[in-house]
């Protein structure tokens, strides 16, 4: 896609009054129209997305505008303003007028005044209105802490709670063992984890497990898979090559992650799979594989050189507590899970989707299933996946949508 053309308007300075009714300032709209948008997928999974956004200046409120629709169980424009930003996120250069978006799958007329008044003033009204709302700002913060969703956040605000100061103090309010944590660790934990911190919390468990099962696999999904530099969390998929004797692992390594005195935190659940109740329809809904939900201590001894030289040494403890996420399926499930566990999750979600609407089959973490022959495909890579939905393989490192 050519999104960048020559006689665009640098617009920064407000030279033209805003849109009426839906019509945009021709010195906006006037510039060639993008000769290749038709290569433009509306789906995710047809898209290459790295992590390299050149339109970030327009997915951020984007982003924000989606949170903000959740916030207000909005689905329609919460799904439509996070299409809107993968789309934006997939293209190979910076949009500097609206004619370049023209053509563009998932753009609606929200989207495009959003992105009007950031062409034209350079920030958003829209997204300032928003982040200056009481309860925006409250559902925010509330759900910044770990274990606390949008169903918790709102009845404290409703309570009249603003703070997390607030929330502490405030007797009646019983927080469970998760939030507890999520409340001692917050500055730790609310700080953005870094590929070093990843990197040196991968060998932690390698060897941890390793310790327990010679053979064992341990993968980085999430983020960290998809060649993020910063996560919130740190995901793990641990599997045996032998179908069956994963049984056990997880808690095996949990006690030995103990015993070394860097657990700090666990929530671990049990496997509910049942193959007769799958593929699930909801991607939202957790897999059911056995998983724990941790944090970990991780020393800044351990991590490489580069990233311990640039802290002032008077000002850390020596240590940070990081979240982890560690999952362990079955081995014949283990590329559907590695698929669902690399996400993003605007790439799954879409990749469900164009599976369901364009193929007749259902996809989640657990197995693909076609709905017409009647049968689940197996398949031991995710490349057998893309391959049986007949998509061309996207690498980890594209499925940034
Ligand atoms: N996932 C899933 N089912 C869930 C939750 C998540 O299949 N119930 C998938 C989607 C993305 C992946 O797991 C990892 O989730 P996150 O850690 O939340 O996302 P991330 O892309 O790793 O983002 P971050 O870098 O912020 O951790
Ligand atoms: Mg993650």
């Amino acid at each position: 896609v050519t999104v960048e053309t020559s006689h665009c308007i640098p617009v920064r300075e407000p030279v033209v009054s805003l849109s009426v009714g839906g019509h945009f300032p021709a010195i906006l709209t006037e510039c060639s129209p993008p000769t290749a948008d038709a290569n433009v997928s509306q789906y995710a999974c047809l898209r290459r997305t790295t992590t390299e956004n050149h339109n970030k200046i327009f997915t951020d409120v984007l982003e924000e505008l989606a949170e903000n629709s959740e916030f207000n169980e909005s689905k329609g424009p919460c799904l439509a303003f996070r299409r809107a930003a993968s789309v934006l996120k997939s293209l190979p250069s910076a949009v500097h007028c609206l004619g370049a978006i023209q053509g563009l799958p998932c753009l609606g007329e929200h989207t495009k005044a959003v992105m009007e008044e950031i062409l034209i003033f350079g920030r958003s009204f829209k997204v300032e209105e928003v982040q200056s709302d009481e309860r925006y700002q409250a559902l925010k913060l509330f759900t910044s802490v770990f274990g606390v969703g949008p169903k918790t956040a709102e009845k404290w605000y409703r309570r009249g709670l603003r703070s997390l100061k607030e929330i502490l103090a405030e007797p009646n309010i019983q927080l469970n063992r998760m939030q507890r944590a999520g409340f001692l660790y917050y500055r730790d934990i609310s700080k953005a984890v870094s590929k070093t911190e990843a990197k040196a919390l991968r060998s932690i468990i390698e060897e941890t497990a390793h310790w327990i099962a010679p053979d064992s696999i341990l993968a980085l999904t999430g983020g960290f898979r998809r060649g993020k530099e910063y996560g919130h969390d740190v995901d793990f998929l641990l599997t045996m090559p032998e179908m069956g004797k994963e049984e056990g692992l997880l808690l095996r390594v949990i006690d030995r992650l103990r015993d070394q005195g860097i657990l700090l935190y666990c929530e671990h659940q049990g496997s509910t799979v049942d193959m007769s109740k799958l593929p699930s329809r909801r991607f939202e809904a957790m897999d059911h594989f056995e998983k724990c939900f941790l944090i970990l201590r991780l020393e800044e001894g351990q991590m490489e050189r580069d990233e311990g030289l640039q802290k002032d040494p008077g000002e850390s403890r020596g240590w940070r507590a990081v979240r982890v996420d560690l999952v362990a399926p079955p081995v014949d499930r283990y590329a559907f899970a590695l698929l669902g566990w690399t996400g993003s999750r605007q790439f799954e979600r879409d990749l469900r989707r164009f599976a369901r609407k364009e193929r007749g089959m259902c996809l989640d973490n657990h197995a693909l299933y076609d709905k017409t022959k009647k049968l689940f495909l197996p398949a031991t890579s995710e490349e057998d996946i893309f391959a049986h939905l007949g998509l061309e393989y996207v690498e980890p490192w594209q499925r940034n949508a």
